[in-house]
């Protein structure tokens, strides 16, 4: 570690692409990680935005059926195993887990820079695949067709897929080692902020599910390769025995997207409304009940697969049972808001849309969860509207609000408040738009994953399309305007928004150090009661 000089951060301390792409602190590789991210995450919304062009009209006609294949599975691959799955743990855990900890550092630095390399090659990989020719089979590659039928590049893929596999189960084994050997003094596991126990909950998902879905993964290229037969009937596999695989890991995964965005949620709600995080203890306890109940309801994904009729009852009643631990944070989060001194800044925006649209998706989960509906519904756009309610109303809008939070701490300059709000406002708008009717159409019938259909659907569609041309602009506006602050945004207090946690008693941006002297911890998180209230300042920005 080199001596702080005075005026000195992590941005300004030393210069050149050299002193980046060998960077081991945590701070510039989660900048590094930002930008990967991003990229990806622009690649998935042309992606989507080109499948919302096809469904403008019925007649399957901008697209031939194979190209929709090729891109919807895209669309989904990218959006999950490269923006999802990493985004929140990678940006903003990366940057916030060390400082949240009093820590230099994470556990393990070097470690970390290679998750970002690895993460960097499986995208590439898996990119690579789409200049030579894409793969077809939607992201959750069902065999026998994606062992034995489609010609397409399976094998690119999953090698891209596995690889960043070892990014995530590395990124989580830092995080554990990091929370629990490298606490300040005083910093007790109940005085933790509920950001780090959901990162802690995420990283035990990811470390027992992750080498389930690379084992499955490896399969499936050995069997496409060299023929062996584990899940191709015709060579003596069994094809569900993939689904099981698949959603052993898949189930748990959605947990890993959500996890950190409950974490981000229980920050911004406790500084907005100055109030501590009621119910402390549940809201941390329900992450780990919730990691750990995750792993036996995968079964719920196949219920019309083939699996007997006693196991689809076992796993509907387990599916009832996770609901509960997201049940309690989400009334914790609600009872913190009563009587709370609530400021409607733009990261909270983005927490009040999280909160409506979670509860959307999670409600309609517990709908799917009852075999008799999931039947009826299952590969509808009934589905599809789930879980985008989920993961773009759950984690995609708890990411942007934490950026927003912390964008004075990372960047040491304030975002422009107006154009934050409009733009969260517009988000908000246009996904309702988008996947509101899709509900609708999928209860009706509709199907998903077909380039064409029938006349009388058309309606929705044109909604939901019309819908995803709003939701991209406001997706837009903040990458204009993050990029506008780095040079000309106001400069940013230490602590702009007043909130405790450790991070915000570091200057902003932050040594590279983190801290001068390692901080001692006193209190409890979040005494909000002890903090002065933000006046004007940077909320008048
Ligand atoms: C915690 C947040 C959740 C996320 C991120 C999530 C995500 C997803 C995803 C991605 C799918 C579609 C998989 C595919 O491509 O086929 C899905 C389907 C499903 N979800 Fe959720 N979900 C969540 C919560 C829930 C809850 C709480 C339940 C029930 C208690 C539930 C029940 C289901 C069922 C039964 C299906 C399968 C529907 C079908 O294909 O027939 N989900 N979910
Ligand atoms: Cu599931």
């Amino acid at each position: 570690m080199s001596e702080r000089r005075p005026g000195t951060n992590y941005l300004n301390v030393s210069y050149g692409i050299r002193s980046w792409l060998f960077t081991v602190d945590h701070k510039r590789i989660a900048l590094l990680y930002l930008g990967s991210v991003t990229l990806m995450f622009l690649l998935g919304t042309v992606f989507a935005g080109l499948v919302r062009l096809e469904l403008l009209t019925p007649a399957g006609d901008l697209f031939s059926a194979d190209s929709y294949n090729k891109i919807f599975t895209m669309h989904g691959i990218v959006m999950v195993f490269f923006f999802l799955i990493p985004g929140i743990p990678a940006v903003l855990g990366n940057f916030l887990i060390p400082m949240m900890v009093g820590a230099r550092d994470l556990a393990f630095p070097r470690l970390n820079l290679l998750s970002w390399y690895l993460y960097t090659i499986g995208a590439l990989f898996t990119l690579f695949n789409i200049v030579i020719g894409g793969v077809d089979t939607g992201w959750t590659f069902y065999t026998p067709y994606s062992s034995a039928w489609t010609t397409t590049n399976i094998v690119p893929v999953a090698l891209g897929i596995f690889i960043t596999g070892f990014s995530s189960i590395l990124t989580g084994l830092n995080f554990i080692v990091t929370i629990h050997t490298m606490r300040a003094p005083g910093l007790t596991w109940f005085r933790l902020p509920l950001f780090v126990w959901a990162h802690y909950a995420m990283s035990i998902v990811v470390i027992l599910g992750t080498p389930v879905i690379a084992i499955t993964i490896v399969l499936l290229a050995l069997e496409r390769v060299f023929k062996l037969g584990f899940f191709d009937p015709a060579l003596g596999g069994d094809p569900v025995l993939f689904q099981h695989f698949f959603w052993f890991y898949s189930h748990p995964a959605v947990y890993i997207m959500i996890l950190p965005a409950m974490g981000v949620i229980s920050e911004i709600i406790a500084c907005f409304s100055r109030k501590r995080v009621f119910g402390y203890s549940f809201v941390a306890a329900s992450s780990l009940a919730i990691a750990l109940l995750g792993f036996l309801v995968w079964g719920h994904h196949m219920f019309v697969s083939g699996q007997s009729v006693f196991a689809g009852l076992v796993f509907s009643v387990l599916s009832f049972m996770v609901a509960i631990p997201s049940a309690v944070k989400v009334f914790n989060w609600t009872a913190t808001l009563y009587k709370g001194s609530i400021s409607f800044d733009t990261p909270m925006l983005y927490v009040f849309g999280f909160l409506g649209l979670f509860t959307i998706g999670g409600l309609t989960g517990l709908m799917l969860a009852c075999l008799g509906i999931d039947v009826h519904v299952h590969d509808t756009y009934f589905i599809v509207a789930h879980f985008h309610y989920i993961m773009v109303g759950g984690t995609v809008m708890a990411y942007l609000g934490g950026l927003h939070f912390w964008w004075p701490k990372i960047t040491g300059r304030m975002y422009p408040e107006w154009w934050g709000r409009l733009s969260a406002l517009i988000v908000f708008v246009g996904f309702n738009l988008t996947f509101l009717p899709q509900f609708i159409v999928g209860y009706l019938g509709m199907p998903r994953r077909y380039h064409a259909y029938p006349d009388e659907f058309q309606v929705f569609n044109v909604m939901s399309s019309a819908g995803a041309s709003i939701l991209g602009v406001g997706y837009l506006i903040p990458l204009f305007y993050f990029a506008w602050s780095m040079r000309y945004g106001k400069k940013a207090p230490d602590n702009p928004f007043q909130a405790t946690g450790l991070e915000w008693t570091t200057p902003s941006p932050p040594p590279t150090e983190n801290f001068p002297v390692t901080p001692v911890v006193t209190e409890e998180a979040y005494a909000y009661e002890k903090m002065p209230i933000p006046a004007g300042g940077a909320r008048a920005v």
